[in-house]
């Protein structure tokens, strides 16, 4: 077949979701490849792993970060730590590509030069989920978490101010860009158990790359 209906020959779509945030369809497609080579190197100084919440359980999603300072769960609490618990040693730094791609995705949704200080790399496998939360141990208020979906889709749960609100289904692929800023910041949010699958740049898993104002 000709490549004329490959969804990713075609040019990214800018969207408007209620509340303020921007979905960015295909923004970084033309990226993935490199982007997902960062995060092999990056995983190869801070492993992936599978962080325990304060109230015991092991999470299905595995996370590394790069950046200075990187979001981590234990028994203790959540936290933004400087070194990585796991190897003692400071996150990798965050590749220049990942912050030119966030600068000019945050730019499409309004905010200029916006410099992240973290940058969370969730990795999903078949039945990997995340439960509905609210990221909320951010200083900035008003700075965007630009979200890069890459390899396997998944299903968004998008949900309101409050838990017990509704819930749209959203499907995020491989190169959709999303920035969630101003009202649309602390929205209630959750990706429902992936499906089985195999991506040609990642295989059977999705990775997801928040970026966050933390400081
Ligand atoms: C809306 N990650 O790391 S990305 C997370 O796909 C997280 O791995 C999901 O939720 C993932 O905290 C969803 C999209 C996203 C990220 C942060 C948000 C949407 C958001 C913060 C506020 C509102
Ligand atoms: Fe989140």
């Amino acid at each position: 077949m000709t490549a004329l209906f490959d969804s990713s020959s075609l040019p990214s779509s800018l969207e408007w979701l209620e509340g303020g945030a921007v979905l960015l369809r295909g923004f970084a497609t033309s990226e993935a490849e490199m982007l997902i080579g960062e995060v092999e190197r990056i995983a190869q100084a801070a492993p992936f792993r599978h962080l325990v919440t304060p109230g015991g359980y092991t999470m299905s999603v595995a996370m590394t970060n790069c950046g200075r300072v990187g979001w981590v769960s234990d028994r203790t609490g959540y936290r933004y730590d400087p070194v990585d618990p796991a190897t003692g040693a400071p996150w990798p730094a965050i590749p220049t590509a990942f912050l030119d791609l966030a600068a000019r995705a945050a730019a499409q949704g309004g905010f200029e030069g916006y410099n992240p200080d973290a940058c969370l790399i969730n990795r999903y496998l078949a039945g990997a989920k995340l439960g509905l939360h609210q990221d909320r141990d951010e200083k900035d208020a008003w700075a965007p978490i630009v979200s890069v979906s890459l390899g396997l889709p998944a299903v968004f749960l998008w949900g309101g101010k409050r838990r017990s609100g509704p819930v749209r289904r959203l499907r995020l692929e491989n190169g959709d860009v999303a920035v969630w800023g101003g009202p649309g910041r602390f929205v209630y949010h959750g990706i429902a158990p992936l499906k089985d699958g195999q991506h040609p740049l990642t295989g059977a898993s999705r990775i997801n790359l928040t970026f966050r104002k933390v400081f």
